[in-house]
Formats: C-alpha cells, sequence, structure tokens
C-alpha cells in the first residue's frame, strides 16, 4: 500500500501526454465524431475558478466520449483583442501584443497543469494575423453580400481623453479613467445586418432541442418579433410634414391624446435649434442608458414640443412631446399615446397633465387607415443591426479605406490581412491607429486612400472560432468545406451570460457562411450546457468581495485530480457552486482512499465474488447513465460507494482496474498513475470504457410465496429458476406447510415460476 501523494506524479503524466501528443485528433472516420468545446477565454493572464469550472466539465466529457469510441474534436483557444490589453498597454506602457501573448502562455501552462487534454495543435489565438484575417476576408464577403452598410450612430464621448468609451467604462456618467462627463455624440459607424436573418434566427430555435428553455427564451425576447402597423400623422401647420409611428394597438387610434418622440428623433433636434430647454433636456435624456429609460416603472419626464399633429382617423389635434421613455431603437422612435390603454403613457399624462380619453378598442381601425393611405402592417423586431466598430486599436482592422472624397471602398483580398502596425503609442488618448501615418497611408490600383482606424467589435471574433477549429492551418481559406464536416458543436459548454449576445451572434454567422456556400450546418451548437457560478460564503467570488479562491494554490495544496474532482462533484453542474474547504478535503481524501485500496489490492482478497461483481457492474451502468446526462456528483458518489464495498468485500485487479477507468475522465492523473503502476499498456484515457454486463447485477435469490389453499402460510427463499418438482420438494419438506397440510391429500399444485406456489388439499 502506498500513500497517495498527487505531486509526486501529476507533472510527469502532463509531461507524458504532451510528448506523445496523447490529445491529437485523430481522423477516424469509422468512429462517430463528437466536437466538444468550452466557450474559449479572454486571456486576462490567470485562470479563475470559474474557467476551472468551465472546463473541467468539457475535459470530463470529452474524455468520456473518446473511451467511449468516438473520434473526439477538443480543441482551445483564445479570444484575444479587447479592451483590457489596451488598458495595461496605457497603464504599463507594454504593448497589447506582449501583454496578450504573455498571458496566454501562463493561462496554458495552467489549462496544462490541470490535465485539459485539448488538441493544442488546433490552438486558435484570434489577435493573430493568421486569424484575424480571415475576419476581414469574411467582412468582405459580407459587404459583396449587402450585409454591410455605415450610418450615424450614437456614441460615448471621453472630451478630456478624446477617445470613445464602450458603455461599461462610463461609471455614473463619468469616464473610468479620465473623470470627464460624458458626452454622447454621432459618428459614423459600421453596422452589420443582422435583422435580415431576424426571422431565420427565430425560427430555427424551435430546431434547438439541446438547448436550455430559458436560453432560447431570452434569444426570443432579444429578438422580440411583434405585429402592427405604422401610421402617419400629419403635423399641422408644416405642409408636408408628419410624424410616423409604431403601434401594436391601432385598435386604439381614436383614443389617443397626444404623440411623443425620442429625444434622438429628428424633429426634436430640429426643434432643439431655436429652444433652448429642449436642447438640454435632449442632452440630459442622451446621457441615460437604455435601460433605465424603457424601465415601464421609471418617472416619466419629457417636453412640449410646442407642435400639434392631426389624428389620421379623428382629424383631432393633439400635442407632440419630447420624452425618453421612448426609444430611438425601436420601431420608429415615436408613439402615438393612448393613456386609456397603456401604463406608460398614463403615468407620462399624469405627469405632464395630459388628458385621458376613455373609449373601447376598435379592431376595424386598421383596415380603415389602410384604405385611408395613412397606414400599414408591419412586423417589428426588437434586434437591431450589429454595431461593430469601435474606435480601437487592439482589435480586427476592418479591411475599408476613404478616398479624398470620403467615399468608402474596400481592401482588395490580396492585400490581406490588413496588419496591426506593433510599434503603436499609446497615450490614452483617441486611437494610436488614427495617429499612425504609415498604417493609415494606404495604395490601391495605384490610387492613395486613408484607411478606415476603427477596428471590430471582438465579438466579431467569437462568431466563427469554432469554426476555424475545424481546419486551424488553413492558408487559402478560412476553414474547408469538407473539415466543417466536424460540425456542429455536439456539445458547447459556457456561461449563462452569454445567452444573448455571442450564441446570436454566433448563430448568425453560421447562417451566414451557409448561405455563402461554405458550410451545410444552419446552427453551430446542437446541445448547450450552462454550468452555474462559484460562489464562496454566499456570494460570487469577485476581488471586490475578497472571497476569490486561486486554482494554483489549490492545485498546488491537493493536486489538479482533486480540484476538478471537488469542483465536479460539489454541485451538480447547471447550479452554483458553493465552495468549500472542507469539500476540496474530501474530494482529496477519496481520492487517497481509491490510491490505497489500489495499491493495496494483494492484503485485501474478495470475500463474495458474486457480491464485488453485482456492486461493480452497477456501478458501470449508473456512472455511464449519469454522464450522459451531465450529473457528474452522482456519478462521483457511485463511484464512492463501489469504493465503500471494496474497502468491506475485497477487490481483485479486474475490479479494480473498472474503477480506474470509471474515475479517468473526473481525475486522469491518479488513473493513469494506477493504470501504469498495474502494468497496463497504453494510456486509461485512450482505453475503452468499461461495458456493463446486465446479467451480473440480476439477482439470483427469489422469495417465493407458498399458499395452501389459497391462503399465505410460507415464504421461502430460493434460487431462482427452479422446476416445479424441485419448489414440490422444498415445499413438503418445510414444517410449518406440514402443519397446515397433514394427513390431507394433495390433489392439485399451482406454480407461477420465481413467485407463488399453492397446494389444494382436500
Ligand atoms: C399605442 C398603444 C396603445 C400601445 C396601447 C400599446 C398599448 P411592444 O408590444 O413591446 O412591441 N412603442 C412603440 N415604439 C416605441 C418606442 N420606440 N419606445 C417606447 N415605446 C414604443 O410595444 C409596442 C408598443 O410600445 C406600441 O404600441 C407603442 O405603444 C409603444 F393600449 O401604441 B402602443
Amino acid at each position: 500500500m502506498m500513500d497517495y501523494r498527487p505531486l509526486d506524479f501529476e507533472e510527469k503524466w502532463m509531461a507524458k501526454w504532451a510528448d506523445t501528443q496523447l490529445y491529437q485528433t485523430h481522423d477516424t472516420p469509422d468512429r462517430p465524431k463528437y466536437y466538444v468545446l468550452e466557450m474559449f477565454p479572454y486571456p486576462s493572464g490567470h485562470l479563475h475558478i470559474g474557467h476551472v469550472r468551465n472546463y473541467s466539465i468539457g475535459d470530463c466529457f470529452a474524455r468520456y466520449k473518446r473511451m467511449t469510441g468516438h473520434q473526439v474534436l477538443y480543441p482551445a483557444g483564445y479570444d484575444s483583442f479587447g479592451l483590457p490589453a489596451e488598458n495595461a498597454a496605457i497603464k504599463n506602457g507594454l504593448n497589447p501584443k506582449e501583454w496578450t501573448l504573455q498571458n496566454i502562455a501562463h493561462m496554458t501552462g495552467q489549462q496544462r497543469r490541470l490535465g485539459l487534454g485539448y488538441d493544442w495543435d488546433r490552438l486558435v489565438v484570434t489577435c493573430q494575423p493568421e486569424y484575424y484575417k480571415w475576419n476581414q476576408w469574411l467582412f468582405l464577403k459580407m459587404v459583396e453580400m449587402g450585409l454591410v452598410y455605415r450610418k450615424k450612430g450614437w456614441v460615448n464621448w471621453d472630451p478630456v481623453d478624446h477617445t470613445v468609451l464602450a458603455n461599461e467604462q462610463v461609471i455614473d456618467g463619468k469616464g473610468w479613467r479620465s473623470g470627464a462627463i460624458i458626452e454622447k455624440r454621432e459618428i459614423e459607424q459600421w453596422y452589420i445586418k443582422i435583422t435580415a436573418y431576424a426571422e431565420a434566427l427565430l425560427a430555427d430555435l424551435d430546431t434547438l432541442d439541446g438547448w436550455p428553455e430559458r436560453v432560447k427564451m431570452m434569444q426570443r425576447n432579444w429578438i422580440g418579433r411583434s405585429e402592427g402597423a405604422e401610421i402617419r400623422f400629419p403635423i399641422v401647420g408644416l405642409d408636408g410634414d408628419e410624424i410616423t409611428v409604431y403601434t401594436t394597438r391601432p385598435d386604439t387610434l381614436h383614443g389617443v391624446t397626444y404623440v411623443v418622440v425620442a429625444p434622438e428623433h429628428a424633429l426634436a433636434a430640429q426643434v432643439a435649434k431655436s429652444r433652448s430647454d429642449v436642447a438640454q433636456y435632449v442632452q440630459l435624456a442622451l446621457q441615460k442608458s437604455s435601460i433605465d429609460r424603457g424601465d415601464a416603472g421609471a418617472e416619466k419626464t419629457g417636453v412640449d414640443l410646442g407642435l400639434m399633429a392631426r389624428n389620421p382617423l379623428t382629424g383631432d389635434h393633439v400635442p407632440v412631446y419630447v420624452g425618453d421613455y421612448v426609444l430611438m431603437e425601436y420601431g420608429t422612435g415615436a408613439v402615438m399615446a393612448v393613456p386609456a390603454h397603456d401604463d406608460r403613457d398614463a403615468l407620462f399624462a399624469a405627469a405632464m397633465g395630459l388628458p385621458t380619453l376613455a373609449m373601447a378598442p376598435n379592431p376595424s381601425n386598421i383596415d380603415r387607415v389602410i384604405a385611408m393611405g395613412v397606414g400599414q402592417r408591419v412586423v417589428k423586431y426588437r434586434l437591431r443591426d450589429w454595431l461593430i466598430s469601435r474606435q480601437r486599436c487592439w482589435g480586427t482592422p476592418i479591411p475599408m479605406a476613404y478616398d479624398d472624397a470620403g467615399q468608402a471602398i474596400p481592401i482588395p483580398e490580396d492585400q490581406l490581412p490588413v496588419m496591426l502596425p506593433d510599434n503603436l503609442k499609446f497615450s490614452g488618448q483617441g486611437n494610436p491607429l488614427a495617429s499612425a501615418e504609415d498604417f493609415t497611408a494606404v495604395m490601391i490600383n495605384g490610387k492613395s486612400y486613408r484607411r478606415e482606424t476603427d477596428t471590430m467589435d471582438t465579438f466579431f471574433d467569437s462568431s466563427w472560432y469554432y469554426l476555424r477549429f475545424c481546419d486551424p492551418h488553413n492558408h487559402t481559406q478560412p476553414f474547408s468545406k469538407a473539415s466543417t464536416s466536424w460540425m456542429s458543436v455536439d456539445q458547447y459548454i459556457g456561461g449563462i451570460e452569454h445567452a444573448v449576445l455571442h450564441l446570436l451572434y454566433a448563430r448568425f454567422f453560421t447562417k451566414v457562411l451557409r448561405d455563402l456556400g461554405l458550410t451545410d450546418v444552419s446552427e453551430p451548437f446542437k446541445n448547450l450546457l450552462c454550468q452555474g457560478m462559484v460562489i464562496k460564503d454566499g456570494a460570487k467570488m469577485s476581488k471586490s468581495v475578497g472571497n476569490v479562491v486561486d486554482p494554483s494554490d489549490i492545485i498546488s495544496k491537493y493536486g489538479a485530480d482533486t480540484a476538478r474532482l471537488f469542483i465536479l462533484f460539489g454541485a451538480p453542474v447547471e447550479r452554483d457552486l458553493d465552495w468549500s474547504d472542507t469539500g476540496v478535503d474530501g474530494a482529496f481524501r477519496f481520492l487517497g482512499r481509491v490510491f490505497r485500496l489500489l495499491t493495496g489490492l494483494e492484503s485485501n482478497p474478495v470475500i463474495d465474488q458474486l457480491a464485488l461483481q453485482k456492486q461493480v457492474h452497477k456501478t458501470i451502468q449508473s456512472v455511464t447513465e449519469d454522464i450522459e446526462r451531465f450529473s457528474f456528483n452522482t456519478a462521483i458518489s457511485r463511484m464512492m460507494e463501489l469504493v465503500n464495498h471494496m474497502y468491506q468485500n475485497g477487490v481483485d485487479l479486474e475490479s479494480g482496474l473498472v474503477l480506474i477507468r470509471l474515475l479517468a475522465p473526473f481525475a486522469p492523473f491518479i488513473a493513469e498513475e494506477l493504470w501504469a503502476q498495474f502494468g497496463q499498456s497504453g494510456s486509461v484515457h485512450m482505453a475503452d470504457w468499461p461495458i456493463f454486463d446486465p446479467s451480473k447485477v440480476t439477482e439470483t435469490e427469489v422469495t417465493v410465496v407458498v399458499q395452501v389453499n389459497g391462503k399465505v402460510r410460507d415464504r421461502l427463499d430460493v434460487s431462482k429458476g427452479l422446476s416445479q418438482s424441485e419448489i414440490e420438494t422444498l415445499v413438503r419438506e418445510s414444517e410449518r406447510i406440514q402443519k397446515f397440510v397433514g394427513d390431507a391429500t394433495i390433489r392439485k399444485v399451482i406454480y407461477v415460476p420465481d413467485k407463488l406456489i399453492n397446494l389444494v388439499v382436500g
């Protein structure tokens, strides 16, 4: 018997797996394919415990699939463009690339140490030109498809740092770095027409049987399909000018008492030119988030624009207001208000002293409006086109250029990639790309142009990386069509926080790529698992709460197997996992028990071979079923039961090897070590999963009820499958039965095998 000292052997196996390229993807077309993927991380520098949970789940499942005869694709990558690298560059004077690559190297080391069986040959790093070249290529394809356009869009502008800020960098209306009051500015930006796919994105949700219902619900709400009408209200006294409203309740048109436009609406801007109170209101409203403004219960504010609109149905004149509860990005940015039937309108009317008109809805309104030529039926989506421009340097350069007249043209395909310069200057002011002359100047067909200096939203990068994993070294295409036979991803694993944006963009990209003829699949992720958070002392782990557990500390104290086992045992995968130090100890102790049991095999001979077989096969059956439904915690408790049984009843080599294989997906190091100690050839991780034999678990004893003249008189425990004459002999020998039969003759015997025997006497 040996002590369990994981730190003595875990690194040895880590090195061996790397040397032998154990986890390289093999093309074995005779085996069914299985693609396991976790949402790839942002390389912030260190793995946190949430990552460890995410990857422990994926790795366990990928290992199980390998052992059950699948050809498995299980790759890793880094979503490595984005703001933190730029901020670090400003703060530490480091180049964002250097900072990012250092972080990646560190995190790769941590992932290997955790025993994750990725195929590192397929590593995808989005900030490398080998990858982002294809972002640019795909962008140009979308331009050709008519899916890309440029228009003005509102941004957060920091007047001190002369830069655009993301929403999350605006804290209480101020720039996170400068502290300056943030202004809203409208600047030209690039958009992708995701709305062209709104209907398909909605309809195909019904095909995603392997997705959690709540994620599909969130996507449905985000896409937000509604049927209604656009109705035109002429502005009184301004010939030809009108306000087009969007309503889902045209049946209430005769109850309209005023019209409201959004602060961003052109009409508000027009009035603001001559009205400082309107200009001020608009500027203030622009500083609020859409979420606050859209909040139904929020206090309603607005200003009378001093205009009247004519109800096209009734001819009534109603006042026109600007109010921030109307959002520019929805419908037409203007509403007809019916305080009698709409709560928000009622609140606004009360706040502004506007009248309410009680009336019954009239379903024929819309037909009349259409007949009058002042309205039409429309379907609207809450989904907006995707603004992909970022006025930032650490992202994929948008492959466009401008001529002297400001006309945009695409960079020709043979000039891709548009490379990010290595020598950018980070002052914290503005976008460094815009001031890099060697970057901005470009020649196209012998003419000089100025390059676009916006980069792409990093969600662009993560929208198709799972396809690049199918063919990561392709130099002539983003991926070959043949390689997409790996698609769809069979099991995708990640956090619920991506329920909408990432998962929706990825679905959109897949459909675009299909329409480009690059793949045949329409949906990227067949099954989706959203794992719960890791919490400690009742709160999500975070630096500000001070309850962070560093996975490296756990690994250096207990080994990686313990960290993995605790995490998989501590809670069902979709629930939050409460970190507990005693739980970690418990996982370590269990692995110690396994190690001592199996290394001390000879001193623990089997007492009851049949009972051992039965327990082993019951465990194979339930662990297999549990893994299939991601019930890892119960799978582990089944193994604990088996180990208890083996301590009491003994263990032999064959059963020990079964236990090792069952444990391998969960605790890969100890399993490999024990496998080797037993002299088994090859790696346990390429071994076959134990096969469940039902005959081993069937009961061998049965209880037969004995009746005399239909009354229960005895019960006999006998071996299964006795013949009638065998059981009759036993019954006749029973003293209790002899008492009831006495001298009487047995006239008839009725026998239901293994259940019941009835003696008819008299
Ligand atoms: C008149 C009316 C009467 C409305 C009534 C509702 C109830 P959903 O159903 O969520 O799609 N609306 C339209 N555009 C808006 C905007 N840009 N910002 C804020 N509200 C807007 O919402 C559609 C309804 O929300 C529309 O129908 C409109 O108010 C309002 F008894 O028109 B309704």
